[in-house]
């Protein structure tokens, strides 16, 4: 068979310790490996690593069948590399003419200690700044909020906030140096900064909305400040956005003597929220004429070969392209794009269920993403930035 390529997405998550991130990481993997998931889903997910996708197997079993939590490992931070394998049954024809046979999620884990406290010497600076360089291909970074400290200052949440966000900001402030090399401004580089509320279980009345405006409210002004640090780090710093899309999340609800994994909010979003909120904002602003040239072509170079995959592979002959459509990809015309930009709703779903009657279950699988981006939004788990 034809090798092709994978499309792979990355996600970066900075999470003070604590906060909940290999718990959360654990959940994702371990649910994924339940037999129901396995029978119902269009595709599987396989660490690529055995030794590091078992770990996270058994730190779900050990949460799901002994309420074991799983080890804190501070200041270890790791990336975990997992492939999302279709499974067997897709019809070959379709996906002989989709532009990539495979999707890879790439999830980065960055230890907040590195943001709150000086390294405890030259070695881990070292460390630190190379792991921020390593996550630096990430479209998404979830920045975590953790729902226990909320709940710890109840009334008073500005005291948590206003000190995590000025974590996080002269955390990169302190990177700044060491990141540009020569002064200049990242190219590639996360554009995407979603507040992500972990442990939300914890905070059972509060929805997104409540959730935006909690930290509008509370820690707006800190919230400017991180987003002008990240745009004296970037390129074409139009093409940002920060603190202005929300998710809650939680990984197991935490009882006792028990703790209930299938209980999750929002993990399910991981996967859409890479592989798709980065494909419809760079394009967005693309359109808006907000990214200078070279950002552009970074930013697009996956978006054609996806747009054409999520609208099933319709390829139309190229037509006389502009130059932003040659940089979404040369073989794909304007219309494939666009037709892919605004397929929503009941669009969405019939597109769906045409691709699964047709067994083009990689079409299948990017509809059901959006689809399941919509249907947070309709939870009221998920806000995404109008901009
Ligand atoms: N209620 C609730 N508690 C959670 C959730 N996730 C994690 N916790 C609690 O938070 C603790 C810390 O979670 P970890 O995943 O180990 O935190 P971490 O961010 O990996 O912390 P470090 O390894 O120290 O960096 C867990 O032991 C749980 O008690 C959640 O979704 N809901
Ligand atoms: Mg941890």
């Amino acid at each position: 068979m034809e090798l092709k390529r994978a499309l792979e997405q990355h996600i970066a998550v900075f999470g003070e310790s604590g906060s909940g991130k290999t718990v959360m990481i654990s959940s994702f993997y371990g649910a994924k490996q339940e037999s129901q998931y396995l029978k119902d889903s269009l595709f599987h997910v396989v660490a690529d690593e055995t030794g590091q996708g078992n770990r996270l197997h058994r730190n779900y079993l050990g949460m799901r069948n002994s309420a074991r939590l799983p080890a804190h490992d501070r200041f270890s931070a790791t990336s975990y590399s997992f492939s999302i394998k279709l499974k067997d049954g897709f019809d070959p024809k379709a996906m002989k003419s989709s532009p990539f046979d495979a999707l890879r999620l790439v999830w980065h884990d960055y230890p907040g200690e590195w943001f709150e406290e000086d390294v405890s010497g030259p070695e881990e600076a070292q460390r630190r700044v190379d792991t921020f360089r390593s996550l630096l291909g990430s479209d998404v970074a979830l920045l975590l909020v953790d729902g226990q400290r909320l709940l710890d200052n109840a009334g008073e949440e500005e005291r948590y906030l206003q000190s995590l966000l000025a974590n996080f900001r002269n955390g990169l402030l302190s990177l700044k140096d060491e990141l540009l090399e020569g002064g200049k401004p990242l190219v590639e580089f996360p554009r995407i900064w979603i507040m992500a509320l972990s442990k939300s279980d914890l905070l059972p009345d509060l929805d997104v909305f409540n959730f935006r405006d909690l930290l509008i409210e509370k820690a707006g002004e800190d919230i400017n400040a991180l987003r002008e640090v990240l745009a004296g780090l970037v390129e074409g710093s139009d093409a940002l956005s920060v603190g202005e899309d929300f998710v809650l999340l939680s990984s197991a609800k935490f009882g006792a003597e028990k703790i209930e994994v299938a209980k999750r909010i929002g993990l399910e979003l991981i996967l859409p929220m890479a592989a798709i909120l980065p494909f419809e904002r760079h394009l967005r602003w693309a359109r808006a004429k907000q990214i200078p040239g070279k950002v552009a072509e970074n930013l697009l170079s996956g978006a054609g070969t996806l747009a054409a995959a999520l609208i099933g592979n319709k390829f139309q002959p190229p037509g006389p392209v502009g130059p932003l459509l040659r940089l979404v990809g040369l073989v794909f015309s304007k219309e494939v794009v666009n037709a892919a930009v605004q397929l929503a709703g009941d669009k969405l779903r019939k597109a769906n269920s045409e691709a699964l009657a047709k067994n083009d279950y990689m079409t299948a699988t990017l509809t059901g993403f959006r689809m399941d981006l919509e249907q947070g939004e309709k939870e009221q788990i998920l806000l995404r930035s109008q901009r």
